[in-house]
């Protein structure tokens, strides 16, 4: 069998959770590098990979997939390694409204809404949408009320392992909490604070920190 492979680029929160339960799992890969945010857009042969021009995209063997839900999943199954869902119903059925929430919540407000306006537009020379920042931040403090609910006093989203729901959280808390609003916010749950130290330490985490990268959008 081929070594699977990993389409996108470093800095998208998205491959960074495939590329985050690639490494929980052991799994040797390579990486292929696409910038969907190059003037011109995705290439033609990249779009026929993935039609909607996201990334990240996966190929195992003669095996393509796009949807990193679908990805980490299969990556899940496929490979051996720690098991990264939980069995047991209640646990599996949390850690996908854990995912849910990142996905329909965490991203568009905690990356886009924040850090993209108060990190990346001004970096670029761009003045931030103190509007959108705003509407976002009061999401934001929704978002983080609810996941502190969730965690309680686990050391991780959906008890004692760790599961997707901490590898979806982690990239998008870690783009977050380059905010001033964000660490900020994050102090107000002590328990997400000791979460975050907890993943933060994580050798996977370190080896696809953000922080390190020189082109930063999302
Ligand atoms: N639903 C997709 C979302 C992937 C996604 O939004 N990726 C971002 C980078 S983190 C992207 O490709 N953005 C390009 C764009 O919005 O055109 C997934 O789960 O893989």
């Amino acid at each position: 069998m081929e070594k699977p492979c990993l389409f996108g680029a470093d800095y998208s929160v998205y491959v960074r959770i495939a590329r985050l339960a690639l490494l929980e799992k052991g799994v040797e890969h390579k990486r292929v590098p696409i910038d969907i945010f190059a003037e011109g857009g995705p290439s033609a042969s990249y779009l026929e990979r993935h039609p909607f021009g996201r990334i990240p995209a996966f190929e195992h063997d003669d095996f393509r997939l796009y949807e990193t839900a679908a990805i980490t999943r299969y990556v899940d199954e496929a490979f051996d390694g720690p098991r990264l869902q939980p069995v047991a119903p209640r646990r599996w059925a949390r850690m996908n409204q854990i995912v849910s929430i990142a996905d329909g919540y965490l991203y568009p407000h905690l990356v886009w809404g924040i850090y993209v306006e108060r990190v990346s537009k001004p970096a670029t020379g761009i003045a931030a949408d103190e509007e959108r920042i705003a509407a976002s931040l009061s999401k934001a403090a929704i978002s983080l009320a609810a996941l502190s609910d969730l965690i309680g006093d686990a050391p991780w989203f959906c008890g004692p392992e760790l599961t997707l729901a901490d590898l979806y959280v982690a990239p998008m808390f870690d783009y977050f909490l380059m905010t001033p609003e964000g660490r900020e916010m994050i102090g107000h749950h002590p328990n997400l604070e000791s979460w975050w130290a907890h993943i933060a330490a994580r050798p996977s985490v370190g080896m696809t920190d953000f922080s390190k990268l020189q082109e930063r959008h999302a």
